[in-house]
């Protein structure tokens, strides 16, 4: 398992299954810090680890929202995101960004998306995002909302996703990743360094 991004899952997972409490509280401490009351929300369903669901916050009366993740499978065998739920809109649809031509383009993926074994899967501001369609209110920053997704194989997880701020490209500073721009993986793998040596 040469991926850091995967062995730190694979910590996370054990260490999710004997939660620390006193370490949660003390993580929770530095995190209110950082930014308002949101806290990191990571999640798993039978072989996958999902990490940091963030969104953001949506300008004036637009009824589009986003979602980012990154979906983490520890596991041996593909499975797929098929679909996404959210109470707060209509629908939620599984996009794709892409550049082509110098033009910015979003595709709907129908097909679901392929969660490859021993890979992360990101989705992030350019690239797959959730797109959350017919919003009922505003998502406002530092508000979480609840999102349900469903993969073929490991089934229904309930997520809960954090706002940052109109149009950020970073998640909140809160869910202590993607702290500089393309070294998205190696600060992720130096956060949980520092979060693993503090208990
Ligand atoms: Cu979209």
């Amino acid at each position: 398992m040469s991926n850091p991004r995967l062995a730190s899952a694979v910590f996370r997972l054990v260490r999710s299954t004997t939660k620390n409490s006193v370490a949660a509280a003390a993580a929770g401490l530095v995190l209110a810090a950082g930014a308002g009351m949101a806290q990191a929300k990571d999640a798993k369903v039978g072989n996958l680890v999902i990490e940091a669901p963030w969104s953001r916050a949506t300008p004036g009366r637009s009824t589009l929202g986003v979602g980012y993740l990154a979906i983490v499978n520890i596991g041996n065998k593909i499975d797929i995101l098929k679909a996404a739920s959210s109470p707060i809109a209509a629908r939620v649809e599984i996009h794709e960004t892409s550049m082509r031509n110098g033009v910015m383009r979003m595709r709907k993926v129908e097909d679901g998306v392929e969660i490859k074994a021993q890979e992360v899967t990101e989705f992030k501001p350019g690239g797959l995002h959730l797109m959350l369609i017919g919003l009922k209110k505003p998502i406002v920053k530092d508000e979480t909302f609840p999102v349900q997704l469903t993969f073929a194989k490991a089934g229904k997880v309930d997520l809960t996703f954090t706002a940052a701020g109109i149009g950020a490209a970073q998640p909140p500073a809160a869910l202590g990743i993607g702290a500089a721009g393309g070294s998205h993986s190696g600060s992720d793998a130096q956060a949980r360094g520092q979060e693993k040596g503090s208990h």
